[in-house]
């Protein structure tokens, strides 16, 4: 049985406040483009069962358009394969707080062949291609729901798809022990939640995420992104990469000592990617606020002219005596500032920290662009 495994897709994700000649955010066509050239690439490929591991959608409540762009995409993938499996679980992003509000994806099983598992752990059998699914949707998975992670059937393939993080991935803030799953079990585990595609075992990997949509995209910038093939034939993981908007977090700049025309000289010189307007970010250390203001504005308005988002993030250095913004005297952005006190705020009984952090991040990027300090 030949298998397409994809996840955090993130459709309806926004950011940057570019918008297109429709008026729509550069970065929400990024993601929806993405998605689909991925379900295209696997339409090609023509898999007996397609898996989504979760967070197909960004918001659990997602934009009219976002939903409808949905529907349309995996209407038309499941024309193509003539209904033939294809599995979709819930992650943290389309799974809302209370369970009785009803989840969006549950409109997708009006869809031939879309089974949709977005509550408690689920099996489903598929007899067509002689396979059984174990669904573990996060919800499953936040409400600590005992689930025996075991075949049920004598089915020939077996496979489990869960979306939540790993210890093997993420000790801090996981989910869920990999080998408690027992993937020797399983003739395949697809895994979604963490963005970068990582194998965990010869047949489990999470495929990671088919855009830069997560709040730290700095660290994934070298890693491509995509889906993964798997035929349990050859036992093999094969991860397709699929093309998605560049990511760029140049060579810090270390302006200790250095002129204002030494630091723009350096700004312009990182400024010469070759890609097609990147999401790029140049950060420099250990600038004087005074060399700051000498820096060329044009060097950072050319800058930002080649990019769809240019983030310069200059860390000032320590000066005696300046008054306000103590988090720039500490040489802290307002990032670090949030990530420190969210670390040791108290919080209310079922919220979880590392969401409240991220959500948080996400709207200092917002507001951080809306100001637009580029060229303010
Ligand atoms: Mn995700």
């Amino acid at each position: 049985m030949t298998i397409a495994h994809l996840s955090d897709t993130h459709l309806g994700f926004r950011a940057f406040g570019r918008i297109t000649g429709d008026g729509l955010n550069q970065r929400e066509v990024d993601v929806l483009q993405a998605f689909k050239a991925c379900l295209e690439a696997i339409a090609e490929r023509d898999p007996d069962l397609v898996v989504h591991a979760g967070d197909l959608f960004h918001l659990v409540r997602p934009s009219n358009l976002t939903i409808i762009s949905a529907f349309h995409l995996i209407s038309t993938l499941q024309a193509r394969r003539k209904g033939k499996p294809f599995v979709l679980i819930a992650g943290n992003h389309d799974s809302p707080r209370t369970r009785d509000s009803g989840n969006i994806l549950n409109l997708f099983k009006v869809i031939p062949g879309v089974h949709v598992e977005a509550g408690n752990a689920a099996g489903i059998d598929l007899p067509e291609v002689d396979a059984e699914v174990l669904c573990v949707p996060s919800n499953s998975l936040m409400s600590n729901e005992p689930v025996a992670y075991e075949p049920q059937t004598a089915r020939a393939h077996k496979v489990l798809v869960m979306h939540g993080l790993a210890y093997q991935v993420l000790r801090e803030h996981a989910h869920f022990n990999i080998e408690d799953t027992r993937p020797e079990r399983w003739s395949y585990v697809a895994l979604g939640d963490y963005h970068v595609h990582q194998a965990l075992a010869a047949n489990c990997c999470y495929a990671g995420a088919t855009e830069f949509t997560s709040t730290d995209i700095w660290s994934e910038a070298t890693q491509a992104k995509g889906w993964v093939w798997f035929d349990t034939a050859d036992g093999k993981i094969e991860f397709v990469p699929s093309p998605s908007r560049t990511v760029i977090d140049l060579p810090a700049i270390h302006a200790e000592g250095l002129s204002g025309a030494e630091v723009s000289e350096q700004v312009a010189a990182n400024a010469r990617w070759a890609d097609e307007q990147p999401i790029v970010r140049q950060r420099v250390f250990g600038l004087h606020p005074s060399v700051r203001a000498e820096i060329d504005r044009k060097v950072l308005r050319e800058a930002s002219e080649r990019a769809l988002h240019y983030y310069f993030d200059p860390r000032l250095a320590t000066v005696s005596g300046e008054p306000s913004a103590m988090n720039k005297l500490r040489g802290l952005t307002l990032e670090d500032e949030w990530a420190k006190q969210v670390e040791v705020a108290s919080l209310p009984a079922g919220v979880e920290r590392v969401r409240v952090k991220e959500l948080g991040l996400e709207l200092l990027e917002e507001a951080l662009d809306e100001a637009d300090l580029v060229t303010a």
